[in-house]
């Protein structure tokens, strides 16, 4: 019988995003609004998916300790469920592309645009002149060059990225318009039903790795019986009502969105099932929800860590194949831009 021919890959839309190892662990917002996604994604994607160390280095962290945070938000993404048979994984500064395309991107932003950014205007205020470095400004250009690098079309991140995002697109038809269609416009995916998951001490604020206390922060990487007792004494809400109300009752909001994003359920749905009972009672419903999903990914992050070789063995293939396509976008950009082949 002759051979059959090998029917031609279907081209899956290529989606990328980059999570960064400022902690020691990631906590439940970047779980709902960026690891989930990522994991829920690759089945149906050619999926890249990374560690954005080089833009954690802009806040100047000891070595060994950004280090030991990369390869900790690595095996959390694995063990959440990325799996590097279908998804590429890997480390940002393995891939010396991706600063290349950055200083090309660099000549191509304007000072207004970078200066516009309001994650810049934030972090430089709150650092102060003296102690806002470059690294800090040139951030999103960094951003779009790993967007762009590997031509993704979407990028699944938390709504906060999105002005990131609108930079990115318009670089790529910047450069497009100049040179050529080089890049696709990449779309932002931002899941509304996640939205921002809130602190659970200050409910007012978004759950974030730069917390000033830890208490309202649920950590994948932390004990369960200690999540338990920070959803327990979770700031709520005057009154006694379970209702969903993120202007009056932004806690207990909070809870219900963070028990309708585990369970699969919906709000109106767990506002019934809750009608009458108390706060306490949702507490313990969220926490269980919570600890049954985070438990085993906590083990299995752990079990990659203490184990060692086999977190380093997908990181290195993750390396190579997104080095492959990085470094061909980096020559053909070099190429459209002017510079003399070697
Ligand atoms: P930092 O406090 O260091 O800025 P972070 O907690 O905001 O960190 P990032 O590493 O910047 O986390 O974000 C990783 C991903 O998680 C991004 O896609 C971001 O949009 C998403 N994310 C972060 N915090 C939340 C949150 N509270 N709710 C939903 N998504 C979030
Ligand atoms: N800036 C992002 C992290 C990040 C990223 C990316 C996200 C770096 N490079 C590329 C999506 C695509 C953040 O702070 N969460």
């Amino acid at each position: 019988m002759p051979d059959q021919p090998t029917p031609a890959p279907t081209a899956l839309p290529r989606v990328l995003s980059l999570v960064q190892p400022t902690a020691d662990s990631l906590h439940l917002g970047n779980y709902l609004g960026a690891l989930r996604q990522f994991v829920d994604l690759q089945h149906s994607v050619d999926g890249f998916f990374g560690v954005a160390d080089l833009h954690a280095l802009n806040e100047l962290p000891e070595p060994a300790v950004l280090r030991e945070r990369t390869r900790r938000t690595a095996a959390q993404m694995i063990a959440a469920g990325l799996d590097p048979e279908k998804s590429t994984i890997f480390v940002q500064s393995h891939i010396p592309a991706h600063t290349q395309l950055t200083w090309v991107l660099d000549c191509y932003t304007g000072f207004g645009q970078a200066s516009r950014m309001t994650q810049f205007k934030d972090k430089s205020a709150k650092r102060g002149f003296d102690s806002t470095n470059l690294g800090l400004f040139t951030y999103p250009v960094l951003m779009a060059a790993d967007i762009l690098i590997y031509k993704a079309t979407r990028v699944p991140v938390g709504e906060d990225q999105r002005q990131h995002l609108e930079l990115t697109r318009d670089l790529a038809e910047r450069f497009n318009a100049r040179f050529g269609e080089t890049f696709p416009v990449p779309e932002p995916h931002i899941l509304a039903s996640v939205g921002k998951i809130q602190d659970l001490q200050n409910p007012e604020a978004k759950m974030s790795k730069s917390a000033t206390s830890p208490a309202g922060v649920v950590e994948l990487l932390e004990d369960p019986k200690k999540n338990a007792k920070k959803f327990k004494s979770a700031v709520t809400d005057s009154g006694t009502e379970i209702r969903f109300d993120e202007e009056n009752k932004p806690g207990v909001s909070n809870l219900l969105r963070i028990l309708a994003a585990f369970t699969g359920r919906s709000i109106p749905e767990l506002e019934a099932e809750f009608a009458g009972k108390m706060y306490g009672h949702l507490k313990v419903a969220v926490a269980d929800a919570v600890n049954d999903t985070l438990a085993p990914i906590r083990e299995r992050a752990l079990a990659l860590l203490a184990e060692g070789t086999e977190l380093d063995r997908i990181l290195a293939e993750g390396a190579e194949k997104a080095e492959a396509v990085a470094q061909a976008t980096v020559r053909e950009v070099y190429d459209r831009v002017g510079l003399l082949a070697r």
